[in-house]
């Protein structure tokens, strides 16, 4: 008999010993409870081996000591994040419903039952995404869709790529321009009419920014599209960004960063735009901090997970990635892409990619801005962090982490899958943040080497602006300035680690990038993982090269911007929550080890048998 005591537990001074007899009769349940088993006998301190000895004699099978002697009524467990399908009551008929395993994931086409955006919460609290509308900045919308048709905002829809206000998709025999359409169908298709499926904010409206359709993109139609009607569109939705062949290097020029600056400080009545961006189809050869769309601090920029929790193989990773949705499979399952609305009238299974994801997460926001439309652009982020969650999501490559404030997250799923249901809750009840400020924690400009086999290190001590008007206590965003170059731009790797111990790897290698000249210049890298803590101490870079070839460089400059508030209203209360549930999971994870070791035994016992 494998020894049950597990010494973690033998504190106290009641020592009793659970005698378990079999694991074939099952436990009974009545009204006043269910009887277990399991039988529990109170022993004096020290009279183990007579526990022993005793549940022998009368035929017992394993024993364990428990701290305290309790009543050992049985009660439910269930897994964590476990829900049961069951009790999801939704009423939706829409032919499609039921394909959309990304709104309620019951395990269809092979998917991991719970692993969803948790919709049915939201709409069970009678958020549906009504009075918001939300434009899918795109390659236009297919507004005649039956399933889309009565949830069009056409005053708030334009179409920048042949200036007129129709922005219908230019036809072409491949369907090439359907990506729109099914965008649109994941925010906006309507409910309950017999047609596809349901968007998750079936009731907002969808405005179409028709933008991507022209020989060149341009900053004017970018810049146009961006700060489009930002008093009556609340959210934006953006499939798209710089070519992600793992060897480009872009971001928004001068009039779209204008634009989105604009959109953040007087959008939505100075609330602020929501500007939700793809993080990006690059896969792990592309890292999209080199992406200045993704990256930048006024989008939310969402990676995908598949239907079974894994990265999807086009995912990119980064920094500055601050949630995901969900986005097609991996497997040949028809099914296991994402069913929404097609061109034409038609509904598709099969959207896919980053593209997908952004749309799911733009509906969610419309849900946490019905409930809460005084939300500004930075709460949307805060209660992105705060709510979205590691789910059963599952990177085989990045570690999740907790940062210093314990919010776990991962290098490229952010802060986990959005949850709905958790996001209305606490957006009803949300007090929007305190002032944001900003501080230039130091700044190097010193010309350092760096070669193949030899790191560069540097730090910056800094007390965060502490004693002026500008003093940043708790993060939300930071960005590292940095002008660098090397032989070969795709084998520099870029670590940056804050005061409290958090690493964010700011660039990876890029096998595909072979640039030599340009480098980066005063390229904002950004992080979103150390959201919450206390910038003050000392921040360490480390530049290197990963790779094959021997190469060098140069960094000229690193200059650490802090951005963030003085006051924090939740956050110490999270470090306290954190701290406590902790220690409860700690104890139910104990409590686990110690059915698990039970079971383990008993198992072995009966095959003996
Ligand atoms: C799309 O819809 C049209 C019109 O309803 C129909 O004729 C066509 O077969 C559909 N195409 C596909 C690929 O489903
Ligand atoms: C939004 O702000 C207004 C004005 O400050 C306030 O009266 C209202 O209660 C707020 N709504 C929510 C849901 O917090
Ligand atoms: C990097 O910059 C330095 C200083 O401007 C220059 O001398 C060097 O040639 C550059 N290296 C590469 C690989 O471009
Ligand atoms: C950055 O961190 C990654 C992941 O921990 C590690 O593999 C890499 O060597 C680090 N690079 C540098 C330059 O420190
Ligand atoms: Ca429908
Ligand atoms: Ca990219």
């Amino acid at each position: 008999m494998p020894d049950m005591m597990l010494g973690s537990l033998r504190y106290g001074t009641a020592v009793g010993l659970i005698l378990l007899n079999s694991l074939v009769r099952a436990s009974q349940s009545t009204e006043e409870g269910i009887f277990t088993n399991h039988l529990l006998v109170q022993l004096h301190e020290g009279a183990h081996d007579e526990a022993h000895q005793l549940a022998t004699e009368h035929g017992f099978q394993s024993s364990r000591k428990v701290k305290n002697v309790l009543d050992q009524e049985g009660f439910g467990r269930q897994k964590r994040g476990y829900r049961s399908i069951n009790e999801i009551d939704v009423k939706i008929t829409d032919p499609l419903f039921s394909k959309q395993w990304y709104l309620i994931n019951t395990g269809q086409a092979d998917g991991t039952p719970g692993l969803d955006l948790n919709v049915a919460e939201a709409w069970g609290l009678g958020y549906t995404g009504r009075g918001i509308t939300i434009a899918i900045m795109d390659d236009g919308i297919d507004y005649l869709h039956p399933d889309l048709a009565s949830n069009y905002n056409a005053e708030a829809s334009y179409d920048f790529s042949s200036n007129d206000p129709y922005p219908y998709p230019r036809y072409t025999d491949d369907w090439f321009n359907s990506h729109g359409t099914r965008c649109a169908g994941e925010v906006s298709a309507a409910a309950n009419n017999n047609i596809c499926g349901v968007g998750v904010a079936y009731n907002s409206k969808v405005a179409g920014i028709r933008m991507l359709d022209q020989p060149f993109m341009t900053d004017i139609i970018e810049a146009s599209s961006i700060s489009h009607m930002p008093q009556v569109i609340d959210i934006y939705s953006a499939s798209w960004g710089p070519t992600d062949d793992g060897k480009t290097v872009d971001g928004p020029r001068e009039l779209t960063l204008q634009a989105m600056a604009d959109g953040v400080n007087k959008g939505r009545g100075g609330k602020g735009s929501i500007y939700v961006w793809a993080s990006g189809d690059g896969g792990s050869y592309d890292d999209c901090n080199c992406d200045g769309y993704a990256s930048s601090m006024w989008t939310i920029s969402i990676n995908s997970a598949i239907n079974d929790g894994r990265t999807a193989l086009y995912d990119e990773s980064c920094s500055s990635t601050l949630a995901s949705t969900f986005s097609n499979g991996r497997k040949r399952n028809p099914e296991a892409g994402v069913a929404t609305t097609d061109l034409y009238g038609n509904c598709t299974l099969r959207h896919s990619g980053t593209s997908a994801a952004a749309p799911e997460a733009a509906g969610v926001f419309a849900l946490a801005l019905e409930a809460n439309p005084n939300l500004t652009w930075r709460d949307m982020q805060h209660l992105s962090v705060l709510t979205s969650k590691r789910n059963q999501l599952h990177d085989e490559v990045h570690q999740w982490r907790r940062n210093g404030v314990g919010l776990e997250f991962n290098h490229l799923f952010g802060y986990g899958v959005l949850d709905a249901g958790g996001m209305v809750k606490m957006a009803k009840e949300w007090k929007t943040v305190p002032e944001r400020f900003h501080c230039v924690a130091g700044s190097l400009q010193d010309v350092h080497k760096i070669q193949s086999g030899d790191k560069l290190i540097l730090a910056i001590s800094t007390d965060s602006c502490q004693g002026k008007d500008n003093f940043v206590r708790y993060l939300e965003h930071v960005q590292a300035v940095i002008t660098v170059n090397g032989s070969r731009r795709g084998d520099l790797n870029i670590n940056m680690t804050s005061p409290m111990g958090t690493k964010s790897i700011l660039l990876s290698r890029r096998p595909r990038d072979d640039d030599a000249k340009v480098g980066f210049d005063k390229w904002p890298f950004m992080t979103t993982q150390t959201w919450g803590e206390d910038p003050r101490g000392t921040w360490v870079l480390e530049v290197g090269f990963q790779g094959n070839e021997p190469q060098r460089g140069v960094l000229k400059e690193w200059t650490l911007m802090l951005h963030g508030t003085q006051s924090a209203p939740y956050i110490d209360q999270i470090v306290r929550d954190y701290q406590s549930k902790l220690a409860m999971s700690k104890k139910e994870e104990l409590e686990e080890e110690l059915d698990e070791a039970v079971e383990r035994s008993l198992k072995s016992l009966l095959s003996k048998n």
